[in-house]
């Protein structure tokens, strides 16, 4: 009998997970964006909502709370037990400490589970079962890891080829000059060095740094493992290739350096890109992507243009229905899909629709894409902690909208006015240095800050898209 009992333990397990999710108990709900793009506060901000949520009127257009119908959040024993689980207590104890900090920068993908129970709306259950479930399986996994799915369908002659024409225009050119000098002076046909391959990664991998630190503010950055590697990844020779700007033509040698490059190309496709789709990408259910848009701003064009290339690369990745390449590899299921603009308390409220607007241009062949295919989409504007406070201030005698908030670098509180948010993408010659100033604050200090959840900006709304169904 015990046999049996051993022996059915883990496919039980497994059968229970899978009825909670026919049953809609369940909900794999993933997080996503580029790096400092504010994942790890929006999850933090997110369970502290719900753990919070009987408590105060802080979640008006999460309907399932203001209607009443929670009956309480617990954080759970996460079901993947090889996943890294997020560190929630750590980054609340920083949030909430006095004095308040940013919770510290993660790599990798980590998970939470959040049981929420509620009272039933549905007429029929709710005379079966009046109070229900639903566990939320919440995933945080770095964007740039997206960006290796294009990888899938190039050769490493193509992806190269890609890359070149990418190294031909400023910022990338002069940043990559020491990489390319190093490349110029190899010997493609030779036999495979090692050292050789170390160096030529190292100085490729030192260029993508390069190209993301904050004053270049790049970010569509291949492969994506280079710049993130994740734990265990640092160092290993499935990591020590990189592209070339020429392809030679005349080498068969198989134990060239050329084809040595080729070989751990396709090996990293085989055993990095495509291992994250099959083992996470096809369990999510829904998924958020979040972008510092406004980091972009302050920067320059180029930044701007690379990161909204980067996005819409990241969300072709969901480009799911049954057309798209990653439904046909690893069957999608994601039925919605939000796009989030963070940190929007860097403007002022009266600024909110045009960051809205501007997104949805941004991505509007994306949106378009997704929705063809049936998925349910939105954009929005959030930020998962309020640090600054709206108010007024007057110029020349008249009254102008500012934001109230302590910089990171300073203890004194400062008033001003960011810049208006532009409904279109300004030309490359209006960008324009100085043009926004969008500046970054440090929490909020706050009294009753286990009394109530985070002050936040349109968390409520996120919530009430990603799984307001689910209720
Ligand atoms: N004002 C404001 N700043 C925020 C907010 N969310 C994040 N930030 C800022 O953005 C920084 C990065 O946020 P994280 O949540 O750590 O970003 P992440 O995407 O997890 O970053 P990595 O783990 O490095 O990939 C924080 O240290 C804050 O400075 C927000 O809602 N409002
Ligand atoms: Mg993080």
């Amino acid at each position: 009998m015990n046999k049996w009992i051993s022996r059915l333990s883990p496919s039980s397990t497994q059968l229970n997970e899978t009825i909670n999710r026919t049953l809609d108990k369940q909900v794999k709900l993933a997080v996503t964006g580029l790096s400092r793009s504010g994942k790890t506060v929006f999850i933090t901000s997110l369970v502290h909502q719900l753990l919070h949520g009987l408590e105060g009127t802080h979640l008006p257009f999460f309907q399932m709370v203001s209607s009443g119908r929670l009956r309480g959040t617990k954080a759970m024993p996460q079901p993947d037990m090889h996943i890294p689980s997020f560190r929630y207590d750590t980054a609340i104890e920083q949030l909430c400490g006095d004095p308040p900090t940013w919770p510290k920068p993660t790599n990798g993908i980590s998970e939470i589970r959040l049981a929420i129970r509620y009272l039933s709306n549905n007429p029929v259950l709710k005379r079966v079962s009046p109070v229900n479930t639903l566990y939320v399986d919440i995933v945080d996994y770095p964007g740039e890891w997206l960006l290796d799915l294009p990888l899938l369908e190039l050769s490493y002659d193509e992806w190269s080829q890609q890359i070149a024409h990418a190294c031909e225009s400023e910022p990338r050119l002069s940043l990559s000059q020491e990489w390319r000098t190093f490349l110029d002076t190899l010997d493609l046909a030779s036999e495979i060095n090692e050292a050789t391959l170390r160096e030529a990664a190292a100085l490729y991998t030192a260029f993508l740094h390069r190209c993301k630190a904050p004053e270049y503010g790049l970010s569509l950055l291949q492969p994506g493992r280079f710049t993130m590697p994740g734990d265990d990844l640092k160092g290993a020779p499935i990591l020590e290739f990189c592209p070339l700007l020429k392809i030679p033509q005349d080498i068969n040698n198989e134990n060239s350096l050329y084809f040595e490059l080729k070989k751990r190309y396709e090996f990293y496709k085989e055993h990095l890109v495509k291992k994250f789709y099959t083992e996470h990408l096809s369990s999510f259910d829904r998924q958020i992507v979040l972008a510092d848009v406004l980091k972009a701003f302050n920067t320059s064009y180029a930044s701007f243009v690379d990161m909204r290339d980067a996005i819409n690369m990241v969300l072709k990745s969901f480009h799911y229905g049954k057309s798209g390449l990653i439904n046909k590899l690893f069957g999608l299921k994601i039925d919605k899909m939000l796009f989030a603009a963070t940190k929007a308390d860097h403007v002022t409220p009266n600024q909110l629709p045009n960051l809205e607007r501007f997104i949805q241009q941004m991505l509007a062949t994306s949106h378009n894409n997704a929705t063809f295919e049936g998925v349910q989409t939105e954009t929005l504007a959030l930020a998962a902690v309020k640090c600054t406070q709206a108010a007024h201030t007057t110029f020349q005698e008249q009254r102008i909208s500012c934001i109230k908030g302590v910089p990171v670098d300073s203890d004194k509180p400062v008033a001003l006015f960011p810049g208006e948010i532009p409904l279109e993408v300004p030309l490359p010659e209006d960008w324009v240095e100085g043009r926004f100033h969008f500046m970054e604050f440090k929490p909020p200090r706050l009294a009753n800050v286990h009394g109530s959840g985070l002050p936040h900006i349109r968390l409520d709304r996120a919530l009430e898209f990603l799984v307001g169904d689910k209720f």
